[in-house]
C-alpha cells in the first residue's frame, strides 16, 4: 500500500511532467537509489520530503546552473549548501585539484599545502590562532566540544534551540536543519546520559544563559552558537547577544564555540566574528574552505589548541584530514575570491535581490520577513519578527511548499526545507537576480 507520502510525491511528479521538460531518468534513478540507499539519499534533506517531491539527480553543475540527468537546467541557490562560493565547478578549482592529484591524491603524512591552508586561516579568522584540518563541519563541532571538555574539565554544553551543528550526538538535540525538516529535533539513538550534558536554551535570550551559568557555571564547559543561525532559516542576534555571550563564558572560565561552519569564508573573510567584532575562543569552519571538497577545520586561542594530542591529552586524528586535494581546492576557490573582491560583488548581488524582495512584498501587501547578510538570505513565510525557532516556526510550511514547486517549475532551485538558508555565488550575475525576482513574483501568486 502507498504511504502518504508516496501518493504525494506522485502528484508532484505528475505536476513536474506537465511542467518541467521531462524528468524519467530522475525517477528511474530515485526509484534504484531507494532499495540500495536508505531514504534513496545520503543526506536527508536532499530527499524533498518536506515538499512533497522526489529529488531530481545532477548530471553536471558549472558558474550559477545546474543540469539535471533529463537534461532540466536550473539557476542554483543551493550551491552545493554553501561551499560553492564562486559557482560550481570554477576553472582554478579545477586546475588546482588536477595540478595537486598529478602528485598524489592522498599521502597521510604532512604535505606542504597544509601549511599554507593553516596560514591562510589564520590571517582570515580574527580569533584563530592555530588550527586544525578535519573532513567537515560535524567533525569541526564535535572535535570542538570535545577539546573544549578536555581544557575546561566539565562535562556540560549549551546549546541553542534550531541551531544545527551537524549530526554529532550531544548536539543533535532541538537541532535545526534536515533534522528539523523531517520532525526529529531530537534524534533517536543519542543515549539519554549525552543528551543531559546538554542544555538547550533559546536563541536570543541571554537572560537564560546567565541563569543556567548563575546555577551551574561550574559545570558547563562551553556555549556553541551558530554565529548566525543558519540552519532554522536565517536569524540574526539581538544587538548585545553575542557579546553577552562572550561577557558570560569568560567569567565563568567556559570555552566560547562560533560555529562559523555556514558563515566562514561567506559573510566576510573574517566570518561573523569579523562583522561583529566578537572574539570566540573556538571557531568551527567547514563549506567554502574546501572549494567544494570534504573539509572541515577547528581554530582557535594557542592555549585551548595545544590541549590536542599529540601535544596534549585531547585525542582527535583523520586519515584524510589535511588530504592534498582538498587543501589545494580550498586554497585556489579562497584565493580567488579575494583576488575578484568576490565579497564586494556578492554584496552587490544580495542587495539586488533584497531590494527587489521587499519592493515585491510591499506590492503584493505581504507582510512576510526576509533576512539577508551577504549572499545568505531566506524569505520566512510570517509576519512574525524572527528572533527565534519559535518565531521560525510559525511560517506557513504549506505556502513555503507552493513557493518551492513554482521556483522549481520555473527554473530556479531553492533548498528543499524552509529552514535552509539560500546562497548566492560570484557566478550569478544581475540577469540570473533579475530572472529570480520575476519568477518569485509568480511563485507568490500561486501559494
Ligand atoms: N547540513 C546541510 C544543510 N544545512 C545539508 C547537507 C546535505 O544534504 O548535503
Amino acid at each position: 500500500m502507498a504511504t502518504e507520502h508516496e501518493e504525494l510525491s506522485r502528484t508532484r511528479n505528475k505536476k513536474r511532467e506537465i511542467s518541467m521538460k521531462q524528468n524519467e531518468n530522475s525517477i528511474k534513478l530515485f526509484k534504484a537509489a531507494k532499495e540500495l540507499i536508505p531514504g534513496g539519499v545520503n543526506s536527508p534533506v536532499r530527499a524533498f520530503r518536506n515538499v512533497d517531491g522526489e529529488p531530481f539527480f545532477v548530471r553536471r553543475a558549472k558558474g550559477c546552473r545546474i543540469e539535471d540527468v533529463d537534461g532540466n537546467s536550473m539557476i542554483d541557490y543551493v550551491g552545493t549548501w554553501g561551499p560553492a562560493i564562486l559557482g560550481h565547478a570554477p576553472e582554478c578549482v579545477i586546475e588546482a585539484v588536477n595540478k595537486a592529484a598529478r602528485e598524489g591524491v592522498s599521502f597521510g603524512i604532512p604535505n606542504p599545502y597544509e601549511v599554507d591552508m593553516a596560514r591562510l586561516i589564520v590571517d582570515w579568522v580574527p580569533s584563530v590562532e592555530k588550527v586544525r584540518m578535519v573532513n567537515s563541519g560535524t567533525e569541526a563541532t564535535m572535535s570542538s566540544v570535545r577539546l573544549a571538555r578536555g581544557f575546561t574539565g566539565r562535562d556540560k554544553v549549551i546549546k541553542f534551540e534550531g541551531c544545527y551543528h551537524g549530526h554529532v550526538d550531544s548536539l543533535l538535540v532541538a537541532a535545526g536543519s534536515g533534522a528539523l525538516t523531517h520532525g526529529k529535533p531530537d534524534s533517536a539513538g543519542i543515549p539519554s546520559a549525552f543528551a543531559a550534558e546538554t542544555i538547550i536554551l533559546p536563541y536570543n535570550n541571554i537572560e537564560k544563559v546567565r541563569a543556567v551559568f548563575e546555577a551551574m557555571g561550574d559545570q558547563i564547559a562551553a556555549v556553541i552558537v551558530e554565529s548566525y543561525p543558519a540552519n532554522a532559516g536565517l536569524i540574526f542576534p539581538r544587538e548585545g547577544y553575542l557579546q553577552g555571550l562572550r561577557d558570560v563564558t569568560s567569567e565563568y572560565g567556559a570555552v566560547f564555540i562560533f560555529d562559523e561552519v555556514m558563515t566562514g569564508f561567506r559573510v566576510a573573510k573574517g566570518g561573523v566574528q569579523e562583522l561583529e567584532g566578537i572574539t570566540p575562543d573556538l571557531t568551527a569552519m567547514g563549506k567554502v574552505i574546501g572549494g567544494g571538497l570534504p573539509v572541515g577545520a577547528f581554530g582557535g586561542r594557542a592555549e585551548i589548541m595545544d590541549y590536542l594530542a599529540p601535544d596534549g591529552p585531547v585525542y582527535q586524528a583523520g586519515t584524510l584530514s589535511g588530504n592534498p586535494l582538498a587543501m589545494a581546492a580550498g586554497l585556489a576557490q579562497l584565493n580567488e575570491m579575494e583576488r575578484l573582491d568576490g565579497y564586494g560583488k556578492l554584496e552587490q548581488l544580495g542587495a539586488r535581490l533584497e531590494d527587489g524582495v521587499r519592493a515585491m512584498l510591499k506590492r503584493k501587501g505581504l507582510d512576510y520577513q526576509f533576512n539577508r547578510v551577504g549572499s545568505m538570505f531566506c524569505l520566512f513565510f510570517t509576519g512574525q519578527e524572527i528572533v527565534d525557532l519559535d518565531s521560525v516556526m510559525t511560517a506557513d510550511s504549506a505556502a513555503f511548499r507552493k513557493f518551492f514547486t513554482s521556483m522549481l517549475d520555473q527554473g530556479i532551485y531553492i533548498a528543499p526545507s524552509p529552514y535552509e538558508t539560500g546562497f548566492i555565488s560570484v557566478a550569478h550575475g544581475n540577469r540570473e537576480i533579475d530572472i529570480t525576482l520575476e519568477a518569485m513574483d509568480k511563485a507568490l501568486s500561486v501559494i
